[in-house]
């Protein structure tokens, strides 16, 4: 008898699976892989039941000899353990990211003279709403405000970076790379103080009030499924702080980070160029305890965000905050350093986790941007906010393409430089 090998990674199993599981029975015996959790939020998507239900979908799908554990987006390791004559799979991984996978299996194949089967992708109205909905429940508050915790637990460290508007919404939601064989793309989003302040025009100085706040996380939440991170600034009033993780919680925000300073907040970044002043340790564990207590679920982080580093403080002062926040129930600690060197984070990060086991560890490499994210997880990070880089990289583009159309009188010189008009009107799908 034949082997043929095939892998899913899907929370539901539909007509176009079943589809394949027949076509492979022709062919021999069917052994299924299931993606692994890990590598199953490489690939595509966040899975919304346990690996555990997901073995068991596919267990109950008649005529299946055998069901194993991918732990890989590649094929190689799993296929050189079962070596089969064929691997089957729907034509659609032709084009896209997913052809990195495709030529994975074509090489490892070769390797035993193995062949791939490729039955043509079932797209009709049923697989296609099946796919929708499972876009949708991602979307739900429900399942979106615990995904931060879950990714947590399942990666090396959590990749998040900036956005601002529904539209670097879906840059953060989309885009997915191969690079060196493997499938990435972020975890993640950070609705940034800074970058919501400048998209409208105005000082990082929580000039832009929560109400405004909360409009940028209701239009980036409309047209996304990642978790969100919130920029929380201070927190504001303590008074105020506990109405707004309530309303950040039941819109299923994943988690605020506010830090440690009072009065006037001006970006971290100034350093101690302009006058900032840091909250008490006493005042600040109180803001925390209040924020906790108004929480209606355990799901929802108030991660506390120091600032000693930035405000010259040293170390020690970094570190007692540290503990005395987690002892306040702090759901986890923000660095912050403006160093080009990441030696005093690295250093912060080691003393605290000689300590601190559990708690996750938040850094954001804006200035330190040589640091690698494996050299972060190394040091025991379990979140990297890339934290204004969609807004650095549209602004100069846009000035220039300003400047081009004043200077010649009409915009053909820039027009090469932009993305074409056929694209930006199919850019948003529709429903
Ligand atoms: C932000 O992105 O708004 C931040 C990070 O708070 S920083 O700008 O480095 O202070
Ligand atoms: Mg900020």
């Amino acid at each position: 008898m034949k082997k043929v090998y095939t892998c899913f990674c899907t929370d539901v199993i539909h007509e176009g699976h079943l589809n394949i599981v027949n076509q492979a029975r022709k062919y021999g015996e069917l052994i299924i892989g299931v993606l692994s959790d890990k590598a199953m939020i490489r690939y595509n998507r966040f899975p919304t039941i346990s690996f555990e239900e997901r073995l068991q979908l596919v267990r109950g799908i008649e005529g299946v000899s055998e069901v194993v554990i991918q732990d890989e987006v590649m094929y190689e390791t799993i296929l050189k353990k079962f070596k089969p004559d064929y691997v089957i799979h729907g034509d659609n991984w032709k084009k896209g990211p997913e052809s990195a996978i495709r030529e994975n299996v074509i090489q490892t194949l070769s390797q035993w003279g193995g062949e791939l089967i490729e039955v043509p992708y079932t797209v009709n109205y049923r697989v296609k709403k099946i796919d929708a909905n499972i876009r949708e429940k991602l979307a739900m508050p429900e399942y979106r405000r615990k995904r931060l915790r879950q990714l947590i637990e399942i990666c090396p460290i959590v990749k998040a970076i900036e956005v601002h508007s529904g539209l670097t919404g879906l840059i953060a939601e989309k885009t997915v790379v191969v690079t060196n064989g493997e499938l990435d793309q972020f975890d993640a989003m950070w609705v940034s103080s800074l970058c919501d302040s400048i998209a409208k025009g105005k000082p990082d100085i929580e000039l832009v009030d929560m109400s405004s706040r909360i409009r940028t996380l209701e239009e980036v939440l409309d047209v996304t499924t990642k978790p969100i991170i919130l920029d929380g600034d201070t927190g504001g009033l303590i008074e105020h702080f506990v109405y707004n993780v309530r309303t950040l919680e039941r819109m299923g925000i994943s988690a605020v980070i506010i830090e440690d300073k009072v009065g006037l907040k001006r970006n971290s970044l100034f350093g101690t160029d302009v006058e900032q002043t840091q909250d008490s340790i006493e005042n600040f564990c109180a803001k925390i305890k209040a924020g906790k207590d108004a929480l209606r679920t355990d799901e929802f982080m108030i991660i506390a965000r120091i600032e000693s580093l930035i405000l010259e403080r040293g170390m020690e002062d970094a570190l007692n905050r540290a503990f005395a926040y987690v002892k306040a129930g702090a759901d986890g600690i923000m660095i912050h350093s403006r160093q080009k060197s990441p030696a005093e984070v690295f250093e912060f990060c080691d003393r605290f986790r000689e300590v601190e086991k559990k708690a996750p560890l938040v850094v954001v490499p804006t200035s330190y941007n040589t640091v690698t994210e494996q050299e972060l997880a190394a040091r025991g990070v379990n979140i990297v906010i890339y934290a204004n880089q969609l807004t650095r990289s549209a602004f100069p583009a846009m000035q220039e393409t300003a400047a081009s159309i004043l200077k010649h009188h009409r915009a053909q010189e820039v027009d090469a430089k932009l993305l074409p008009i056929k694209e930006i009107i199919t850019l948003i799908d529709e429903l």
